[in-house]
């Protein structure tokens, strides 16, 4: 039986999965959870998941959270090209010092800004005060100078000169802002070549399907307000700003 993957592509770490079970042939079923809609708070997927978030893995009975943990349990399961996620000690401390990192950083920061820009002003139709935009863009950047000089340095990858895990978690991650029209790449030749290394590895067609909804988010916004998920999240947003 094919592992069944509950995903919706607007989240990052659910491209992440979603392009390393794709890229690595292994199959699976997609369960598409409408995060806009709110389906990750009906009673069919609480019988998955009580965390009530997506990236979610079912492979028979086993229930597994957390895109991370479904990345390496993908890697050894499958028995994926070993660059993924290196049986050599150090290579992969490498790896897994980056996704230590990320979650607190990389992707809280990128997260902020796709919602700042994005979402809060269709959703409470208010922009965002500028010094908090401004305080938001100033952690982004403080993570993106950090990928830069302490984890790719002179490498072309995080890991040395092969794509790993830390590569796909963090290119999903900074391209939340870009889909809300932040330049991440721009003035940033390090990061942009990287990108591009990135893209090839992973294969462009691939890159695109994975990304197309976050390039065209247009009308998420309307979803959350005929949903009603807009009054539920309205606590969550006030949190946003404290
Ligand atoms: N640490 C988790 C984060 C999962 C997560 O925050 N997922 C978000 C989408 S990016 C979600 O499902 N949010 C739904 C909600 O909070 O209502 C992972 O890496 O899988």
């Amino acid at each position: 039986m094919p592992l069944e993957l509950f995903l919706d592509l607007h989240s990052q770490p659910c491209r992440s999965v979603f392009i390393f079970a794709k890229k690595n042939n292994i199959a699976f079923e997609f369960k598409k959870i409408d995060l806009a809609a709110g389906e990750q708070y009906g009673e069919e997927f609480g019988k998955i998941s009580i965390m009530r978030k997506v990236p979610v893995m079912k492979d028979g009975d086993f229930i597994l959270t957390e895109s991370v943990a479904i990345l390496k349990y993908m890697a050894e399961k499958f028995k994926t090209p070993d660059h993924w996620y290196p049986a050599d000690l150090q290579r992969r401390a490498r790896v897994n010092e980056y996704l230590a990192w990320q979650h607190s950083a990389m992707r809280t920061h990128g997260s902020k800004v796709f919602w700042f820009k994005a979402m809060i002003p269709i959703l409470t139709g208010a922009e965002v005060p500028k010094e908090k935009m401004d305080s938001a863009m100033e952690d982004l950047n403080m993570s993106l100078k950090l990928f830069e000089d302490k984890f790719l340095q002179d490498r072309p990858f995080v890991a040395g000169d092969q794509i790993s895990l830390a590569d796909l978690v963090a290119i999903v991650e900074v391209m939340q802002p870009v889909g809300v029209g932040v330049d991440v790449f721009k003035d940033r030749p390090k990061l942009s070549a990287w990108r591009e290394r990135v893209k090839k590895e992973l294969g462009m067609a691939l890159f695109d399907e994975a990304h197309d909804v976050i390039m065209n988010v247009g009308n998420l916004p309307q979803t959350f307000k005929d949903s009603g998920m807009l009054e539920f999240l309205k606590p969550r947003i006030q949190k946003l700003f404290n």
